[in-house]
């Protein structure tokens, strides 16, 4: 390259650093992150919701100046994923809290996490509590980070919809020892049906397409990451461990499925999902265009509907998926932040222990159980700035 090109770029991008240490808004550079710039229509629902949040603000415990701003891991320094990263292995280094009686494979504080989900599974997937459980089991695992294991930053989210095309370019997956590590080693496998337990409907499978991967994970800092609870949702139920709590040591799988990524989390159907004109139809995208795909695309122990939270990575697949709830109540913070719909279980399904309950609507008095002996109304985890929470997506 000419020196004189070179120079033009380097100024741009002097240019551009300062900018932004102002600041400045982070779409202005794209090629410094890589992958596809968000669209100017989704920019739009973005700006919206962050003036009405920021607007929303008043003199109480949360302000301008303290709210936590959760940003794209492809967009913190170096520094914050490294502590980010540093934070979970510590987390994983401390025994759980929880009473071992209910999970004797939970052995580590990241298990208190797992084990509640896999605990509720039937009842915080398709169903009136998705949003408003998992936004209030990311506050936790965040508090933990932070207060446990003295992580600096706030809760990243992988930028999915950037990285639609080849998610492997993002710096979650590339395989760096500041990412989540990469794709699991190949093993030949097709796909697979496997069984969800404990819904009283005998036998009910999610489909499992095959990836390009299956075996453990071969990089990143994650590579010699050992789990113990789960797999559940399994093509043969074992009655003895129904829930997958006994202890089971392994290594991290992945299966990287691009047919859930490409053309599917894109940012036209991430933006039908913001666009959504009622909680009706924002939770059936949220379902069916994202949330499904997200846990597909990574596969593996990911892919498994409820210990799923044994891939680190499933923190920022789900604060993704909070940061589009939040960006369609920000449209209308009066008239979205309570909005609720759905069922009160997976489908509307009746449990196996309960198999004549009929199905009822969820309503924001529920109480949720989000473990460790906490039971929070399902309205406490709506708003996004009260109640101690106190964040904003970027
Ligand atoms: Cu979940």
């Amino acid at each position: 390259m000419p020196l004189f090109g070179g120079l033009i770029i380097l100024w741009a991008c002097a240019a551009w650093m300062s900018q932004s240490a102002l600041a400045g808004p982070i779409w202005w550079n794209p090629h410094h992150v890589g992958g596809i710039p968000m669209p100017s229509d989704f920019r739009k629902f973005q700006l919206t919701y962050q003036k009405n949040i920021r607007r929303s603000l008043g003199a109480g415990n949360c302000t301008n100046s303290n709210i936590a701003v959760r940003k794209s891991w492809d967009e913190i320094d170096n520094a914050t994923r490294v502590d980010y990263i540093r934070a979970v292995h510590c987390l994983a280094a401390k025994p759980p809290l929880m009473d071992m009686r209910l999970a004797p494979g939970a052995v580590n504080r990241l298990d208190d996490f797992t084990y509640i989900h896999i605990n509720q599974t039937n009842f915080i997937h398709q169903s009136g509590y998705l949003l408003p459980w998992h936004r209030l089991f990311l506050w936790q695992i965040e508090k933990a980070l932070r207060e446990e294991c003295g992580y600096k930053g706030y809760l990243p989210y992988w930028d999915v919809p950037r990285f639609s095309e080849d998610q492997t370019k993002s710096k979650v997956f590339d395989g760096s020892m500041t990412s989540f590590g990469g794709n699991g080693a190949f093993v030949p496998h097709g796909p697979r049906r496997v069984i969800l337990p404990g819904l009283a409907v005998r036998n009910f499978t999610l489909p499992k397409p095959a990836g390009t991967g299956g075996g453990c994970i071969t990089d990143g800092p994650f590579q010699n990451f050992t789990i113990s609870m789960g797999p559940v949702a399994k093509v043969i139920i074992d009655p003895e461990n129904k829930f997958g709590y006994k202890p089971n040591p392994r290594c991290l799988s992945r299966d990287f499925f691009d047919g859930a990524s490409k053309g599917v989390m894109n940012w036209a159907n991430a933006t039908t999902i913001v666009a959504s004109n009622t909680m009706k139809e924002l939770r059936n995208n949220i379902e069916h265009l994202w949330h499904l795909n997200s846990h597909t695309f990574v596969g593996g122990e990911a892919a498994d509907p409820f210990s799923t939270p044994n891939d680190p990575v499933f923190y920022l697949l789900h604060a993704q998926i909070d940061r589009l709830w939040a960006i369609w109540q920000g449209q209308d913070l009066e008239q979205r932040t309570y909005a609720i719909d759905g069922n009160r279980t997976f489908l509307g399904l009746a449990m196996d222990y309960a198999p004549d309950v009929p199905p009822s609507l969820a309503t924001i008095e529920d109480p949720m159980d989000m473990g460790l002996g906490w039971h929070p109304k399902t309205k406490e985890g709506m708003p996004m700035t009260e109640n101690g929470r106190c964040f904003i997506y970027d």
